[in-house]
């Protein structure tokens, strides 16, 4: 069996980004690995180590933990189960049936699928997958931060670090991964939409806290509440996570835009991440001096995502009428 079920994915300098921030911008194209999104660094690692002998893994998603779930699984040849919301898209379903799993749909948003995995992993006797609150997803998801450390060499390190955040496991691997490389001072950007909200609303109010509804087209970032580990990283004093949100307009736009100047389709989840660029909010971030004027290279994580294609794209559009 493959040591890892992900790939050592590029580092690519953007010109278009590069000339909007005014300083260079390395993205990580994790959108290129096989399921679709980083999800598989995480999953792909907690699988190998828990699910080798197991009966069958369940996962319950918004789209893409899934999706890492389903391949991680079909390569060790093991059934998976996939439980999604109604909020996720048919694409999304079909997809996860392509890879091999059983779908079932419950619940209106992913709390209440996860209530659904949960009980099918008690009364199946299968190995419970969590999308974004387990150490070990957090250790696989930190191999990406290496591998930029590899491909920049010794001598260069970034200004910051966009991430998008959902229930905080991408932010945790991240976190994980310049403690490893010796990093821990770049400031992150944790980038959420509005209605997706959990990780802004628990920084604001100091403790963890759970959201009515999600109410943002970023399903894939919908987790009601973020894993306390991410909510405990934003408060330790050695960090500068620096959360900011985008309307799901902004995150859609700059969906289109990296469509057109990188020629790459990602998903809303990923598009809220790449707004802090296009939107003018790193710039503004160093207006107010949050970041510094003279900032180092950004490094955006491209977290990518399956649960769009052009027929998503246009409903979206019309959706919220950009
Ligand atoms: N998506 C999870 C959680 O959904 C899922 O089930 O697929 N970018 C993309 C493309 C994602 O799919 C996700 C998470 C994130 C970013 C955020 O990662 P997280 O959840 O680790 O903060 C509810």
């Amino acid at each position: 069996m493959a040591k890892h079920f992900h790939l050592n994915t590029p580092l690519l300098e953007s010109v278009g980004m590069s000339k909007r921030v005014g300083t260079t911008v390395y993205l990580k194209m994790d959108n290129s690995q096989p399921s679709g999104s980083f999800k598989i660094r995480g999953i792909g690692h907690l699988c190998q180590q828990l699910a080798r002998k197991s009966k069958g893994v369940v996962c319950a998603s918004g789209g893409n933990a899934g999706m890492a779930a389903a391949y991680a699984a079909r390569q060790m040849g093991v059934p998976a189960t996939i439980v999604v919301p109604s909020s996720s898209p048919p694409l999304v379903v079909q997809r996860l049936q392509d890879q091999g799993a059983a779908v079932k749909i419950t619940g209106n948003v992913w709390d209440e699928a996860n209530a659904e995995a949960l009980r099918l992993a008690e009364t199946e006797g299968l190995t419970y997958v969590p999308p974004f609150d387990h150490p070990l997803l957090w250790q696989g998801h930190s191999s990406m931060i290496t591998e930029v450390a590899a491909s920049l060499g010794p001598s260069v390190r970034p200004g910051a670090v966009v991430v998008s955040v959902g229930g905080g496991g991408l932010l945790c691997g991240v976190v994980q991964g310049l403690k490893d490389v010796g990093w821990m001072d770049v400031p992150i950007i944790a980038m959420e939409t509005v209605g997706a909200n959990c990780f802004n609303a628990a920084v604001k109010a100091g403790k963890v806290v759970t959201l009515d509804d999600i109410t943002s087209e970023a399903k894939c970032l919908g987790a009601k509440t973020v894993c306390k580990k991410a909510f405990e990283y934003s408060q330790c004093s050695e960090l500068t996570i620096i959360s900011e949100l985008v309307t799901d307009q902004q995150a859609l736009q700059a969906i289109e835009t990296f469509l057109d100047e990188e020629r790459v389709l990602v998903e809303m989840a990923c598009g809220a991440g790449l707004a802090a660029v296009y939107s003018g909010l790193v710039r503004r971030l160093q207006d107010d001096g949050r970041l510094p004027t003279l900032l180092g290279p950004l490094l955006v994580v491209v977290c990518g995502g399956s649960s769009v294609d052009m027929k998503e794209l246009t409903s979206l559009k019309h959706k919220l009428q950009t």
